[in-house]
């Protein structure tokens, strides 16, 4: 058994998507949520959620993308469910994602690509542990 750090990126809360992409997921046989918020993230949470990233030239673009609203924030467990999920989302940029998945249905831009899901399990401790240091 698996666990995912999910997040629904501001772009998927302004336009009213959350509970259509929750939906995929939850149809998913056998995953489950186990925790869901809804937040708006801080520079230091960005900062630690996507240090990987610092100094590239889409860096600065992408935190304030991602604190410019609130976004809603899950573990989601289950059978394979980080691959699982990173297929269900798409590839990073929405225009190669296939129709049917997430990016591929409802995103155009790669920085506003609706949804974050961890993409191996050590990125899915660390990432649980920023978002939900109670559950680490
Ligand atoms: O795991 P992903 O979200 O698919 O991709 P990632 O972890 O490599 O990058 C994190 C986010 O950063 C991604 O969802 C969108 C943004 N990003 C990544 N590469 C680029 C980018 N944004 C722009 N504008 N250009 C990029 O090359």
């Amino acid at each position: 058994m698996q666990r995912t750090l999910v997040l629904l990126k501001p772009d998927a809360v302004r336009r009213g998507l959350t509970g259509e992409i929750i939906s995929r997921i939850e149809r998913k046989a056998g995953w489950s949520i186990t925790a869901l918020e809804l937040r708006t993230l801080d520079q230091g949470t960005l900062e630690q959620h996507y240090g990987e990233h610092k100094g590239k030239p889409f860096y600065e673009p992408l935190v304030a993308f991602m604190a410019s609203g609130p976004v809603v924030s899950m573990i989601v467990e289950g059978e394979r469910v980080i691959e699982g999920i990173r297929r269900l989302a798409g590839p990073t940029d929405p225009i190669e994602a296939q129709p049917g998945s997430i990016r591929g249905d409802f995103g155009v831009i790669t920085r506003e690509n609706l949804i974050h899901a961890s993409d191996s399990e050590e990125s899915a401790e660390r990432e649980i542990k920023i978002f939900f240091p109670g559950r680490g």
